[in-house]
């Protein structure tokens, strides 16, 4: 990165990840790309599926908690917890990744916008607790000690995403706004270029393995894979 910016703002998805061996959402994964046992993660990760069957949904997230716990952070996570650790201005990581991959490899201003896999809510009390255990509809909250009553804090389709407000500042205040990973398919998250791009001397960068729903949004764009040319970009 020639020039020096003030504000760098981060964005990542699953793509980031995929090289610690968690699988993305929409690629030709090992479950057949974005299919999880025969069903379409925007079918899972909704408020109605729990509703429908708790036991499947737990499972899905039980599944991905323990996965996440094996992998390691890659090349891709240290470069962006180095730069984090080494610039002098802000940098600031946006995830949509529920995994704590990020953090593991040093990141500590970071925002995960759809929730956390090893946090859990009490739909019955609000608590929020810290646990790598699997979760299932006997588990009870151990505030309230209500059983049943704990849900993944994971914001599904149709939940409103955390700290919006907190991120739109960020947004506001950017000079650099690198997209890491992600296909922009998924709102408000694929528009938060659009809004970078009000400040005509914001820079914009995408970093991926092939161009996303909104490449054309900008002005720079490299192809790759995250733990090569985040590395390279970065340092
Ligand atoms: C909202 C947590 C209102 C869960 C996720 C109808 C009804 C209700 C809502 C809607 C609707 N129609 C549209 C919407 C809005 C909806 C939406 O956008 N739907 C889409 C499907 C059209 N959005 C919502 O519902 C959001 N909420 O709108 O609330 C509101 C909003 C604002 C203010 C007030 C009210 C909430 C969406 C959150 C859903 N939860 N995750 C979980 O993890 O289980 S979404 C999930 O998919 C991710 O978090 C991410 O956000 C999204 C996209 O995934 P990506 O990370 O991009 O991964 P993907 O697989 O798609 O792509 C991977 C990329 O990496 C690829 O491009 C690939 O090329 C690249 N890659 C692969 N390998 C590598 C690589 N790149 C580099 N190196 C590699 N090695």
């Amino acid at each position: 990165m020639g020039e020096r910016f003030d504000h760098i703002v981060i964005l990542t998805g699953a793509g980031i990840s995929a090289e610690s061996g968690l699988d993305t959402f929409r690629d030709k994964g090992r479950d057949g790309g974005g299919i999880w046992s025969g069903h379409a993660v925007e079918d899972v990760a909704t408020p109605d599926a729990f509703r429908r069957n708790p036991t499947l949904v737990h499972n899905f997230y039980n599944m991905r908690r323990r996965a996440a716990r094996a992998a390691e952070p890659n090349d891709a996570h240290h470069a962006l917890a180095r730069l984090e650790a080494c610039y002098p201005g802000d940098v600031q990581i946006i995830t949509q990744n529920v995994d704590d991959l990020h953090e593991r490899a040093g990141s500590r201003n970071l925002i995960h916008m759809h929730g956390e896999l090893r946090k859990r809510r009490c739909t019955a009390c609000g608590s929020i607790e810290i646990s790598d255990s699997d979760l299932s509809v006997h588990t009870s909250c151990a505030a309230c000690l209500t059983q049943g009553s704990l849900r993944p804090h994971i914001v599904w389709f149709g939940e409103i995403p955390l700290d919006l407000a907190d991120i739109t500042r960020h947004l506001d205040a950017c000079d650099l706004f690198l997209s890491i990973g992600t296909s922009g398919t998924v709102y408000p998250a694929a528009g938060f270029v659009d809004i970078v791009r009000q400040n005509p001397d914001a820079l914009t960068v995408e970093l991926n393995l092939e161009p996303s729903a909104g490449e054309t949004k900008f002005q720079q764009k490299i192809y790759g894979k995250a733990r090569e040319i985040v590395p390279s970009y970065v340092n």
